[in-house]
C-alpha cells in the first residue's frame, strides 16, 4: 500500500520557534515578580525587530532575535546598579521599567524610577544603554514617589500625535504630564492640569489609582486618558487646541488700554466638564482701535479647558466714568 507524505508550509497554526528558553526557568528563580514581572519588548535599535528586556538578580539583560540561528541572544548591554544588591528588587523601583519612543527617532527609550528620581537611557549600538540625564523630576524615595499609589501611575504614550510619548503620572496634587525637548534632551513640564487626580479626592485609593491608563480610543493618534472614580469611569482628551472654545467672553475685569473700565462675564458650555470656571492670566493686546484679551480657564478640579479667549473692548467694554 502506498503511503502519503505531505511537506509544505503549515498555515494558520502558532510554531514554537524553539529560540531559547534563556534559562527563564522556576528552578532558576524567574517565578519571582522581581524577575519575571520585568520583561519587555521593544525596538531599542530602530531597526524594526523587537528586543527582549529583562532584569535578573546581577541587572538588566537585553536580547536580541538574530534571524539567522533563530534565537535570542544576550548581547551583552547591563544597566550597571539595576541589580538586586542596590535594592532593584524592590517593587517601587522594578515595576517602573517602561519602553516609549519619547523623541521620535524610531527607537524606543527605557524609562524607570530609582530612589533618587527618574532614569531616562536610550540604546546605542556602540555605546549600548546610557543615561540620558534627562531628569530625576524629583520622583525620589524621599519625596514619597516609592508608594503605589504614585509610581505605579508612571504612562508613556502620545497625547498630542507628535510621535513622541509623552510621560504622565499621578501624585498627591493629581497628574503631572511632561514631554521631552528633544533641543535641551530634558523633561519638560506640560500645563496640562492635574485632573483633579489628589490624594484628597481619594486618588490614593487602589480601586482609583490602579485604573488609570491611556489609549488610543477615537483613532484619531492622539491617546486618551481614562481612571475610574467612585462615580464611575472618566475619559479625558489632551487638547492640542487654544482656540475656538465653545465659551461666550465678553470682557476683562480690567481697564483697557484706551482707558475703558470693563467687566467680563462668561458662560461656559453645559457640555463642557466641571461648569464651574475661573480666569486666570488675562493679558491685554492692544489692536488697532480695539483691545483684546486673551486669557485662561480653568474649572473647578483646575484642568484648563481652553486658552486664549479672545474679546475686543470695542464690542464689551464699558466708557469710565
Ligand atoms: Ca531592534
Ligand atoms: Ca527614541
Ligand atoms: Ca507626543
Ligand atoms: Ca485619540
Amino acid at each position: 500500500m502506498a503511503t502519503s507524505l505531505t511537506f509544505g508550509m503549515m498555515n494558520g497554526r502558532w510554531q514554537n520557534l524553539n529560540a531559547g528558553t534563556l534559562g527563564l526557568t522556576d528552578a532558576g528563580g524567574w517565578n519571582r515578580p522581581q524577575y519575571y514581572s520585568t520583561l519587555r519588548l521593544a525596538d531599542i535599535d530602530g531597526d524594526g525587530q523587537a528586543e527582549l528586556l529583562v532584569r535578573s538578580a546581577d541587572g538588566l539583560h537585553t536580547f536580541v532575535f538574530n534571524r539567522a540561528i533563530n534565537q535570542w541572544q544576550d548581547i551583552n548591554a547591563p544597566i550597571l546598579g539595576m541589580d538586586d544588591a542596590n535594592r532593584w528588587d524592590q517593587p517601587q523601583y522594578y515595576e517602573t521599567l517602561r519602553v516609549a519612543d519619547i523623541n521620535g527617532d524610531g527607537q524606543a527609550e527605557l524609562i524607570f524610577r530609582g530612589p533618587y528620581g527618574l532614569f531616562t537611557y536610550t540604546f546605542d549600538r556602540e555605546y549600548k544603554w546610557y543615561d540620558l540625564n534627562a531628569g530625576d523630576l524629583g520622583f525620589t524615595d524621599a519625596g514619597g514617589w516609592n508608594q503605589p499609589q504614585y509610581y505605579s501611575t508612571l504612562q508613556l504614550t502620545d497625547i498630542n500625535r507628535d510621535g513622541r510619548a509623552e510621560l504622565l503620572v499621578r501624585g498627591g496634587d493629581g497628574l503631572h504630564t511632561f514631554a521631552f525637548d528633544t533641543s535641551s534632551q530634558k523633561w519638560t513640564g506640560l500645563d496640562a492640569g492635574p485632573l483633579g487626580l489628589t490624594d484628597t479626592h481619594h486618588w490614593d485609593n487602589a480601586p482609583y489609582y490602579s485604573t488609570i491608563q491611556a489609549a488610543d480610543i477615537d483613532g484619531d493618534g492622539q491617546s486618551e486618558l481614562l481612571a475610574r472614580s467612585d462615580s464611575g469611569l472618566i475619559s479625558w482628551h489632551y487638547n492640542t487646541a487654544s482656540v475656538d472654545l465653545p465659551v461666550l467672553f465678553q470682557a476683562s475685569n480690567n481697564k483697557t488700554s484706551d482707558g475703558y473700565e470693563v467687566s467680563y462675564r462668561f458662560d461656559p458650555d453645559p457640555a463642557l466638564p466641571n461648569g464651574i470656571f475661573s480666569v486666570q492670566q488675562v493679558v491685554q493686546m492692544p489692536a488697532g482701535d480695539s483691545t483684546i484679551f486673551t486669557c485662561r480657564l480653568v474649572n473647578s478640579q483646575g484642568y484648563q479647558v481652553g486658552s486664549p479667549l479672545q474679546a475686543s473692548s470695542a464690542n464689551a467694554g464699558v466708557p469710565a466714568p
